[in-house]
């Protein structure tokens, strides 16, 4: 594996690349272009120009997340084609500047969903953290609000004020789409793009959907072993995998996450490692990564990476927000540094167990 951090760029994020440097075993960071649109060409300028930038700190680029699909492509609209031919541009651009991984989602409407974004922990940390009846209670464009008004002054990934404009039209749009629609129109989009990721070697990484279950009644395919089963059979290419995000998966308990991972191998091109502590089954938070934080065995996790093979990058995924820091929900330097190195912790004597032996 290649431990990575996320890094907005610098506009967007707080945290520094010089800062991402120090972190024991960080050498590279995963990052995006993210004041695009979904739909546009990312210029082989603007890409080269983020490349030189992170190698100028000494670090490389590991990866994209996301290049996001636009809801035409996902809705299958007649506009679908020319927006998945920029797509198909926008990978040729990332290959040809050297860059071999892409996570996407394709949820309808929203990203990830968390109903609070500083829940305060009993040791003074906050995290974001989920109810469903905080869901059930809320209309989407409230979850918004509620969203874009608690961020530190931050644009988070999904929530882009744009989006709000038009919740709305979306939801109607998406009125009448089942999860077999939502099927179909992934594997258009993949039938079309692998060609060019051939070409490249570009290894595209399907995120889960967070949480792995329908919200606001939109439909939702990527949450379970056998659904993910389902769509790298349906495109069944190598470049068609998936990003293992223990986090979103793992919200819901029905998921045996180091099964999972042991099924997917080969197939697995991006981890994102994080624990989840459970209150109730409809009540979680993002605990700290340490296994004894939350619900999750976090060794057997690694472990199951491991005993795949996994080469491809991996981060520690959201951080609680802790020593006063203020900075993008979920997205600090201090808890996302300690998962960092906890993960290479749990790595290296998962590696030199086997190596002994032991
Ligand atoms: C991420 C997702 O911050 C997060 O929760 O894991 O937003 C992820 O980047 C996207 O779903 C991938 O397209
Ligand atoms: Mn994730």
């Amino acid at each position: 594996m290649e431990m990575t951090l996320r890094w907005y760029g610098k506009e967007f994020d707080t945290v520094t690349l010089e800062q991402i440097r120090q972190i024991p075993g960080v050498k590279g960071v995963i990052t995006t272009l993210y004041d695009t649109k979904p739909g546009e060409v990312w210029s082989r300028e603007r890409i080269k120009a983020m490349k030189d930038e992170v190698e100028a700190a000494g670090l490389k680029v590991a990866g994209i997340e996301s290049v996001n699909v636009h809801e035409d492509i996902k809705l299958g609209k007649p506009s679908r084609d020319q927006l998945i031919d920029n797509y198909i541009e926008t990978l040729k651009n990332l290959g040809e500047e050297d860059i071999h991984m892409v996570c996407y989602n394709f949820m309808p409407v929203f990203d990830w969903t968390r109903t609070e974004l500083a829940r305060k922990r009993a040791d003074g940390s906050t995290v974001l953290a989920y109810t469903q009846e905080a869901v059930d209670a809320l209309v989407p464009e409230e979850m918004f609000n509620s969203i874009s008004s608690d961020t530190n002054g931050s644009i988070m990934p999904g929530w882009e004020p744009d989006r709000l404009a038009h919740v709305k039209e979306l939801f109607e749009e998406y009125k009448d789409i089942t999860d077999e629609d939502l099927f179909e129109n992934l594997k258009y989009f993949l039938e079309r793009i692998m060609p060019v990721c051939d070409k490249y070697d570009i290894n595209m990484a399907i995120h889960p959907d967070d949480p792995a279950w329908p919200v606001f009644g939109l439909p939702r395919i990527i949450i379970n072993k056998e659904n993910i089963h389902r769509m790298m059979k349906m495109v069944d290419n190598p470049h068609n995998g998936v990003t293992f995000c223990s986090g979103s998966y793992g919200t819901n308990l029905e998921n045996d996450l180091p099964d999972m991972i042991r099924s997917l191998k080969g197939r697995i091109h991006f981890a994102h490692v994080r624990n989840l502590k459970f209150n109730s089954p409809t009540d979680f938070e993002e605990a700290a990564h340490l296994s004894s934080d939350g619900s999750f065995d976090m060794y057997e996790i690694v472990k199951a990476l491991y005993d795949i093979g996994f080469t491809g990058p991996i981060r520690p995924d959201h951080g609680r927000m802790i020593w006063g820091e203020k900075a993008m929900p979920g997205y600090g330097l201090y808890d996302r540094a300690l998962g960092a190195t906890y993960i290479n912790g749990l790595w290296e004597a998962i590696e030199k167990s086997h190596e002994r032996g032991v």
